[in-house]
Parts: C-alpha cells; sequence; structure tokens
C-alpha cells in the first residue's frame, strides 16, 4: 500500500504545473537621462519568503590593481571569495559597520571566504593600492539584479506577491524612496530614477619596480 500511495503522491505532484512566477525588468537612469549603471534594483518580499538555496560564492576579484566587479549585491549569509589574480600582493579591508574586516598581504586565493552575515553597505579599499574601490550590498532577499551599462537590471523567476521595492547605488545623492510592489505573472517593467553623482577617477600610477 505504502508503494501505492508513493506511486500515486508522484503522478499527482507530476501533474501540478509549476508555480508561475513573475519578473521584474528596471530601466535606472538619472534625472538627466543617463544610464545609472552599478545600481541594485532589490525586491524583499513583505510576506514570509520561503527558505531557497542560496547562489554558488560569487567572487570579487583584484585584478590590474583594480577590484571586479565595482558592485556586488548578495544575500545575507553570503561567502564572497577575493581571488588575487595579479602578480603581486593585496591588502583588502572595510570598516563599514556591515562588514567589518581585513585580509592582510596576500597572493592567489585566501584560505576561507569572507562571510556577509549583516543586511548593509559594504566600501571595500586596499592598503596597497589606494584609487582600487568596490562595494558589497548585502540584503535581506534573493531577489535582486544589478543594473548594466544601459541601466537595464532583470530580476526573473520572483513568486507573486507584494514586495518592498529598493534602489541603491554607491553615488548616489539621496536615499530612494522605497516602495511597495506588486510582482504578479506577467513581467513587469519599471522606470526608476536615481541621483547619482558621477564616479571619482581616481590616478593610478604605472606599475614601479616593485611590482606594485
Ligand atoms: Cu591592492
Amino acid at each position: 500500500m505504502k508503494l501505492v500511495a508513493a506511486l500515486l503522491a508522484a503522478a499527482l505532484s507530476a501533474a501540478v504545473p509549476p508555480a508561475l512566477a513573475g519578473s521584474l525588468e528596471a530601466t535606472v537612469a538619472t534625472p538627466a537621462g543617463k544610464p545609472a549603471e552599478d545600481s541594485a534594483v532589490v525586491l524583499e518580499a513583505l510576506a514570509a519568503a520561503p527558505p531557497r538555496t542560496r547562489p554558488p560564492a560569487p567572487a570579487i576579484e583584484q585584478r590590474d590593481r583594480e577590484f571586479r566587479p565595482y558592485l556586488t549585491i548578495v544575500q545575507t549569509g553570503t561567502a564572497v571569495e577575493f581571488p588575487n589574480r595579479d602578480p603581486f600582493k593585496h591588502h583588502v579591508y572595510s570598516f563599514s559597520p556591515a562588514k567589518v574586516f581585513e585580509i592582510k598581504l596576500y597572493a592567489g586565493k585566501p584560505a576561507q571566504p569572507v562571510i556577509f552575515d549583516k543586511a548593509g553597505e559594504v566600501a571595500l579599499g586596499c592598503n596597497i593600492h589606494d584609487w582600487m574601490e568596490a562595494y558589497v550590498l548585502v540584503v535581506n532577499t534573493r531577489h535582486f539584479a544589478k543594473t548594466d551599462a544601459a541601466g537595464h537590471a532583470l530580476i526573473s523567476d520572483v513568486p507573486p506577491g507584494r514586495y518592498r521595492l529598493q534602489v541603491w547605488h554607491p553615488r548616489q545623492k539621496a536615499a530612494f524612496a522605497s516602495r511597495e510592489i506588486e510582482i504578479g505573472t506577467a513581467p513587469l517593467k519599471l522606470d526608476l530614477v536615481m541621483n547619482i553623482a558621477p564616479r571619482i577617477v581616481k590616478a593610478k600610477p604605472p606599475i614601479d619596480s616593485d611590482q606594485y
């Protein structure tokens, strides 16, 4: 009987269509209409969301004496690798309240990833190379995306429901006024405005004889 019940349950579950998911396609621009690249677009469910498996650990590389990428968005609890792809050492640090850490002078891949366990904004720097700059935005949701050079961000596979929409940018002049939106099963498109300051281009000296 147990086998019959199991087979019946399997047949029933196979007959249930997959849950329909919605999506948000956001276009973020400045008040002047220019694309706001590297904006974080984030949806937090207003109702309790079921636990989900987390995506694989992202990496923030050090390459050509720069962090890549400039902005990384992660769900709270995510471990991030900091591989050094340069033939000389870096010394990565953050003094941001959401995550204070440092990976002292190292080459190659650090022994441990850094776990971002608290929501908030984290500014990264390097003790050796003053111009190196990158950001991690830690959020309590798996529904987020980063705008590309055209200001587009697509958040797909979003269960229908009500969400709080947040937008954040490392160079924002004012906080985005978060709002509630409804995600249905049809794709949703939104045009959003973020007032951001241009990125400061910091001087990057040529590599010296000490390979720094
Ligand atoms: Cu460095």
